[in-house]
C-alpha cells in the first residue's frame, strides 16, 4: 500500500530500522487516509468538518472504510481496515503518538476548511498542522524507540522548522495543480503576499503577469527559506545513520527544488521538478552531515547567484541573499 500511494516516502521509510519502519508507515497511511479526506473538495463540508474531528477515532475502528479521494488513494480508504488492523499491532506507545497527532492535525485542518489562508502568521499555523505536527510526531517516535536522544521528544519548534521546510516548497510548487483542481480550487498561498502582487491569485498564469507572478514567487521562496537552518540544526542532532537519510533526503530534495522554483515562471505554467538523475545523486550519497552541508551549500549557491542577478529589479532579493548566505 505504501508503495502504490508515495512516491516520495516509501523507500526512505522502507530503509528505516525495523523498530521504526512500521510505526513510521503506519503513521504515513493513516496521515495520508486523512489528508485524502481533506482534498476530496467532492466531499461536502458539512461531512467534512465533522469526519476530520473524530478521524482519530477510526483508526482504532476495524471495520471503518469510505468512497473518496482519486487514484490510488481511492482503493487505500476502500481497504483502510488492513491499515487499522497493522496499526493495531504496532506498540501502544507509537499507536499514542500517531493517535494523538492524527487529532490536532484532523482539528487543524476542520479549522482551515471554511478559512482562507490571510496571512504569513496563518499560512504558518496551516503548515504547523499539516506538517509541522508531522515533524514533532515523528522525533516522539524517534525518542521512544531509543535510537535517538531523548530530547527528541522536546524539540518541537525545530521539529516544526522541519515540517514547515516541506510543506511550503509543496505548497509553492503545487500553484498551477492546486489552482486547476477540480471541481474547486483549493489554495494556500497568503493572500497578506500574493494580494501585494495581483487582485487575484489565478492572474498570475495569465503571461502579460509575469514580472507580478515571479515577484510574489520569489517572496515566498525566500520566506521558505526562513525555516533552513534550523532545519540543519535538527537534523545535526541525529545519530542513527538511516533515520538521518530519513530526514535529509526530504530536506535535500525541497531545498533543491526551491531553488529550481526561485524566479522560474515554468512554477505557473506546469510542473517544475528535480530531474530524476539529480535526484538520484543526491540521495546516493547522502549520508553524513557534511553531505548535508554540501548540498545545501549548492542549492543556496544557486540561489543566491540568481538573486543577485536581481538586486535592481526585485525587492525581496536581497533578504534571499541574506537567507542563502546564512544556510551556507
Ligand atoms: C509520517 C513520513 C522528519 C522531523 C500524508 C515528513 C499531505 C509535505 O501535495 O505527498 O498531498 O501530494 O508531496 C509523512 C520532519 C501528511 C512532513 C503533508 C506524513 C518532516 C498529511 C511532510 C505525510 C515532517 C498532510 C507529503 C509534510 O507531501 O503532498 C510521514 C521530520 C502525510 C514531514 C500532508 C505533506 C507531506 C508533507 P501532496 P506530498
Ligand atoms: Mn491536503
Ligand atoms: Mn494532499
Ligand atoms: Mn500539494
Amino acid at each position: 500500500m505504501l508503495n502504490r500511494v508515495s512516491r516520495s516516502f516509501a523507500v526512505v521509510i522502507q530503509s528505516l530500522p525495523t523498530e521504526l519502519r512500521d510505526a513510521v508507515c503506519l503513521f504515513y497511511l493513516v496521515l495520508r487516509a486523512l489528508d485524502t479526506v481533506e482534498d476530496d473538495m467532492a466531499v461536502a463540508v458539512d461531512v467534512k468538518v465533522p469526519l476530520l474531528r473524530v478521524f482519530h477515532e477510526k483508526i482504532y475502528d476495524r471495520s471503518w472504510k469510505m468512497s473518496c479521494g482519486y487514484g490510488p488513494y481511492v482503493d487505500l480508504m476502500q481497504q483502510y481496515p488492513l491499515v487499522t488492523d497493522a496499526f493495531l499491532r504496532i506498540k501502544p506507545m507509537y499507536q499514542k503518538v500517531i493517535a494523538d497527532i492524527t487529532r490536532r492535525m484532523g482539528e487543524g485542518m476542520a479549522e482551515f476548511i471554511e478559512k482562507e489562508v490571510l496571512t504569513v502568521k496563518e499560512y504558518d499555523l496551516y503548515c504547523h498542522y499539516v506538517a509541522g505536527l508531522v515533524g514533532i510526531g515523528l522525533s516522539q517516535l524517534f525518542a521512544s524507540s531509543q535510537l535517538e536522544s531523548e530530547e527528541f521528544a522536546n524539540m518541537e519548534d525545530l521539529a516544526n522548522h522541519m515540517g514547515l521546510f516541506l510543506q511550503k516548497t509543496n505548497i509553492i510548487r503545487d500553484y498551477l495543480e492546486d489552482i486547476n483542481e477540480e471541481p474547486a480550487p483549493r489554495m494556500f498561498w497568503p493572500k497578506e503576499v500574493w494580494g501585494r502582487y495581483a487582485r487575484r491569485l489565478d492572474a498570475f498564469k495569465a503571461p502579460e503577469n509575469a514580472a507580478a507572478s515571479l515577484g510574489c514567487l520569489n517572496e515566498l521562496v525566500t520566506d521558505a527559506l526562513r525555516h533552513a537552518p534550523h532545519s540543519l540544526a535538527y537534523m545535526a542532532k541525529l545519530r542513527n545513520h538511516d533515520v538521518f537519510r530519513f530526514c535529509a533526503i526530504p530536506q535535500v530534495m525541497a531545498i533543491g527544488t526551491l531553488a529550481l522554483c526561485y524566479n522560474n515562471r515554468g512554477v505557473f505554467t506546469g510542473v517544475v521538478k528535480m530531474r530524476r538523475g539529480e535526484t538520484a545523486k543526491y540521495v546516493q550519497q547522502l549520508c553524513t552531515m557534511a553531505d548535508l552541508h554540501q548540498a545545501f551549500d549548492r542549492f543556496a549557491g544557486s540561489i543566491s547567484a540568481r538573486a543577485s542577478e536581481l538586486v535592481n529589479t526585485d525587492k525581496n532579493a536581497k533578504l534571499a541573499l541574506r537567507r542563502a548566505a546564512e544556510i551556507q
